[in-house]
């Protein structure tokens, strides 16, 4: 990737958006301040065990709603039964702003208030799977975020886990939406590229990804 040139709003499917360079380093620093302090708690930022014994290699902390596989709950009962920290009104807006520029729609704004953030750190050797984010019960589009070290970002169809699938590098400040007829595409990362983080940003190493999404869920369920 040559630096010095701008990299171009890409439509990878019907829906789904990249918008590289979205977040100002400004933001994105107070983005990373404040995913230090969700970290420590109340409910840690931590390796989420799978149904089978197995752990993810990202690291996870969530807002709004306590994301475990495959449910989300207020308290994290597979954690420590802390009720997850609240998901900020400005993060509410960043989102807000998010589909209105990916879908160069403002009044996409209006339709859009997420209300759980899943926020996943990734060390050089972190990976996500091919997989669908289908615990939540709305179609509502999930806006991803990205800072630090870039990464591939596999996006792919609603149908199968393997091709036909699109690979594009997610920078620091890059945005990613999607929803619509690609609410529902399988997606992962399969590899991060140390050492290409920004220090401005606060994050010396590593990634963050942070996705906003709607959960269709409501206080006494599930
Ligand atoms: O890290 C990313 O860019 C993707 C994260 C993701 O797929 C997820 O949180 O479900």
């Amino acid at each position: 990737m040559n630096a010095l040139l701008p990299r171009p709003r890409a439509t990878l499917a019907p829906g789904a958006v990249h918008v590289p360079d979205w977040l100002p380093v400004a933001e994105q620093r107070a983005l990373v301040d404040a995913c230090r302090r969700w970290a420590v708690g109340p409910v840690p930022m931590r390796h989420t065990r799978l149904p089978r014994g197995g752990v993810m290699s990202v690291q996870t902390v969530c807002l709004g709603w306590h994301w475990r596989p495959y449910a989300y709950t207020r308290t994290a009962d597979d954690v420590n039964g802390q009720r997850v920290a609240a998901l900020p009104a400005w993060l509410v807006e960043w989102g807000r702003r998010a589909v209105a520029d990916a879908y160069e729609d403002p009044s996409a704004a209006a339709d859009y208030t997420p209300d759980t953030a899943l926020i996943n750190f990734y060390d050089a050797a972190a990976r996500m799977g091919m997989h669908q984010d289908k615990d939540e019960r709305s179609s509502a589009p999930v806006v991803s975020l990205s800072i630090g070290d870039a990464c591939v970002f596999r996006f792919g169809n609603t149908e199968t886990r393997t091709r036909p699938y699109t690979d594009v590098e997610l920078c620091s400040g890059d945005l990613f939406v999607f929803g619509g007829p690609s609410r529902f595409a399988y997606h992962g990362v399969p590899r991060v590229r140390p050492g290409t983080a920004d220090p401005a940003t606060g994050l010396s190493g590593g990634r963050l990804n942070i996705t906003l999404r709607v959960t269709g869920l409501a206080d006494g369920r599930p």
